[in-house]
This record gives C-alpha cells, sequence and structure tokens, in this order.
C-alpha cells in the first residue's frame, strides 16, 4: 500500500468548499462561552443522525475506520520517500491521539506532523475498504463529507482533501501507475481544506464540487458508485501539523 502519488502542479482553487466557521475549543471560561460552546457541540455539528453514515470518529483510538456496511479500511500516511519526518510513520495504520480537553464529546482525533519532504510531500489517507486490495464503495447516497480538522502554529502547508476513484486510482484500471504522463494515477477530485487555523472547525465538502488538478488521466466527474479514498495532501518543502475528527457522509 506505498501509493506513489504525484503533487507537481500548484494546488487548485478553493472552489467547492463550504465552510462552517465555527470553532468547537475548550477555552469556555464564562457563562456565555460556555452557552456558545454547548449550542456549537450540539449533536447536529458533532456526527452523523444516521449511523451508516459514520467514516470514522477514531474514539476506539487506533487506525481502522468505523466498520460500518462494506467498509473495513483503515488510515494510512505515505511519502515521498525524501528525507523529511512524520509522526506517526509512514506506511503503516496510524494511531489516534488523545485530544488534550478534548473537541465537545471526542477524546481521540488523528494528528500528523512531519517536514521537509522535498519531492511530492505526504499523503494522509483513508481507504474505505480492502480485500486482498484495496476496494471501491459506493457514495451515491451521499451529496458529500464533513469532517473537523484544526492545525498547529507552525504549519504552513495547504492541506488539500480529495477523493480517489475509478479514474484516479490504480485499482480502477484506467489510470497509468507510471508518474508523469497525461494518464497517469493520483489526480484525485478535491478542493482545499479553507481557511485553516488552530480552533477546530467545521468542513463540509460536497461531491459535485470538486476538481482535478490535471496531471494525470482525466474523467468528467467523481465516480460516485466507486470511490476508493480519501486523501488529505501535505506539501513539499512545508511544515505540517494536523488534526482530523469526525468524518461522516451527508446527505
Ligand atoms: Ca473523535
Ligand atoms: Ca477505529
Amino acid at each position: 500500500m506505498n501509493r506513489r502519488r504525484h503533487s507537481a502542479l500548484a494546488l487548485a482553487a478553493t472552489l467547492g468548499l463550504c465552510l462552517t466557521s465555527v470553532a468547537c475549543g475548550e477555552s469556555a471560561d464564562d457563562g456565555a462561552d460556555a452557552t456558545a460552546e454547548d449550542e456549537r457541540c450540539n449533536d447536529e455539528f458533532n456526527g452523523p443522525i444516521d449511523p451508516s453514515a459514520l467514516i470514522d470518529d477514531l474514539e476506539d483510538g487506533n487506525g481502522q475506520i468505523a466498520q460500518v456496511g462494506a467498509r473495513n479500511g483503515s488510515w494510512w500516511i505515505s511519502t515521498d520517500d525524501t528525507a523529511g519526518l512524520v509522526t506517526p510513520p509512514a506506511d503503516m495504520a496510524p494511531p489516534a491521539e488523545r485530544i488534550l480537553g478534548k473537541r465537545c464529546d471526542s477524546e481521540f482525533g488523528m494528528h500528523v506532523t512531519g517536514a521537509d519532504f522535498s519531492e511530492w510531500g505526504a499523503v494522509f489517507s483513508l481507504g474505505f475498504r480492502y480485500t486482498d486490495k484495496e476496494e471501491a464503495i459506493d457514495v451515491s447516497d451521499f451529496d458529500g463529507v464533513m469532517l473537523w480538522a484544526r492545525v498547529g502554529e507552525s504549519h504552513s502547508s495547504n492541506v488539500r482533501i480529495q477523493f480517489q476513484d475509478s479514474t484516479s486510482h490504480i485499482e480502477g484500471g484506467k489510470c497509468n501507475p507510471e508518474d508523469g504522463n497525461p494518464d497517469s494515477c493520483w489526480d484525485g477530485w478535491g478542493s482545499d481544506l479553507e481557511p485553516l487555523g488552530t480552533e477546530w472547525q467545521l468542513y463540509k465538502i460536497r461531491f459535485d464540487t470538486l476538481t482535478q488538478r490535471d496531471f494525470g488521466l482525466q474523467g468528467d466527474a467523481l465516480d460516485l458508485e466507486n470511490v476508493y479514498a480519501i486523501d488529505f495532501s501535505l506539501d513539499a518543502n512545508a511544515v505540517f501539523d494536523v488534526w482530523l475528527d469526525d468524518l461522516w457522509f451527508f446527505e
């Protein structure tokens, strides 16, 4: 699963990312703030009503996503294999990390830090299904994905969320596994997470607004019936310190 990724082109514009600009920290220190926090921490913002929409809440602390329906995959970190450092280490399922002070009712999230990769950077991925190889799932019942994220103060990278489908994923059988060709793999459908900040924010990403970066095989639209993975792409020559939490599909 050491998937080689290519990110030679500048990151795409921020089309398609709707941001609900609410923060959910642990800083409430008076009654008014506490009331505001209660509102931000309500069920609507922190998890799906439909249990089949849960992708992962990380609360079991391990690197496997929530086992829902056909979904049995795991989190994974890949890098360009240059001399950078990443924590947790690449090429294994990373454990979740305890959130000091919690985020609403959430006690665990995914936390990746690193720096100094010099070719294309690193990618933090969530594979939906695995048998003896990576498999696709059908997400056509849903309109998109919601998640919480924040970054650390030293963070200097873009974070592109992208979806790998039958066009861009090597197991789709259409794209060229070799980098640098007009039909190369891994040109997933995505958008930058923006704006990023050190407070937790809720991001709502609609499938019908995502674009490819135009370095590999191009499709007409994200193939909703064959989606393999969600990637969070991190830039080369940058410092990254990213938290992710509570990912779910929405209709
Ligand atoms: Ca959590
Ligand atoms: Ca888990």
